[in-house]
């Protein structure tokens, strides 16, 4: 079987640890990593064999000083693309970033510098984002006579809610700092961002994988549903997970007062 390591990626790099960590680089920096088609086509590669090679957790990070400055804008205007040609551009950026979000295994998006238009929708999709100092959030779509395409309309205003969605799209309006945590565009201000994702990546990785396949793919497949349907596939999930072999350990651990409380420290 193809490991993860053989792909052959040139927009992406990748390295996994010997804990199972895998760190994805968004590795076009001279363009501030925006997404052209290739690029897209590598996400989807990649995330789909990703969840089937073992790997414990990612932390999705960016080469240079922006995270990603979304749509290439300037292969979109030399391709001249169709209405169609478009909207087949969109149903492979919603192939790459649902391969993420319902992938199972958890993704800690490590912020920095633009997350812009598609760069945004991007870091949407994954489970965490963490932020630094410099990092900014946007939707410059309006300003370029463009729309989102990538899932901002489902997963940005999921995060922000729909006015703030239309005010940014509207008018420019730039997040950063505290604010953008109180938004809920991140949920981490750090100073470095990539040490933190690690952190909570290394944090995550400990829970079981079913566990984590269960947090990071149900909640999300649940929120499509319908109240009750959802409540069902909950209790589904929760038979399978709440059973698992794995779970047994911690559990008498905790009878045998010898696990961890939960408590601040
Ligand atoms: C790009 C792109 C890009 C940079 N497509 N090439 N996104 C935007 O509207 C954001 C557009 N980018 C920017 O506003 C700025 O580039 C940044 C604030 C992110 C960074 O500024 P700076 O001064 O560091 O870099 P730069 O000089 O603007 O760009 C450096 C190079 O990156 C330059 O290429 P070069 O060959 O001339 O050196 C830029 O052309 C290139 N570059 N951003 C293509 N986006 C599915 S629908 C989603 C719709 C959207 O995402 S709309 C939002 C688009």
């Amino acid at each position: 079987m193809t490991t993860i390591d053989d792909l052959p990626l040139a927009n992406l790099a990748v390295k996994t640890d010997a804990d199972g960590i895998v760190t994805v680089t968004l590795n076009r920096a001279s363009k501030r990593n925006a997404l052209d088609a290739a690029t897209i086509e590598e996400l989807v590669t990649l995330f789909s064999l990703l969840p089937r090679a073992g790997a414990r957790a990612v932390v999705l990070r960016a080469e240079g000083e922006h995270f990603c400055a979304g749509l290439d804008l300037v292969e979109h205007l030399h391709e001249e693309r169709t209405a169609a040609d478009f909207m087949h551009v969109c149903l492979r950026w919603h192939e790459a970033f649902n391969k993420m979000e319902y992938s199972g295994v958890p993704i800690i998006a490590a912020l920095k510098g633009a997350v812009v238009g598609g760069g945004l929708e991007l870091a949407s999709s994954a489970h965490v984002r963490v932020a630094d100092a410099s990092t900014y959030f946007a939707l410059p779509e309006g300003q370029r006579g463009l729309f989102t395409g990538g899932g901002a309309t489902i997963r940005v205003s999921d995060l922000v809610g729909k006015a703030r969605m239309i005010d940014m799209m509207l008018t420019g309006r730039i997040y950063r700092g505290e604010e953008a945590v109180q938004v809920g565009l991140c949920q981490y201000l750090v100073e470095d961002s990539e040490a933190k994702a690690l952190e909570l990546a290394r944090a995550a990785a400990q829970n079981p994988p079913l566990s984590n396949f269960a947090i990071c793919s149900a909640i999300s497949h649940m929120q499509n549903m319908s109240a009750l349907d959802a409540a069902y596939a909950e209790a589904v999930v929760a038979g399978v997970v709440n059973t698992q072999a794995d779970a047994r350990g911690r559990l008498e651990a905790f009878a045998n007062k010898t696990a961890a409380r939960v408590k601040p420290v």
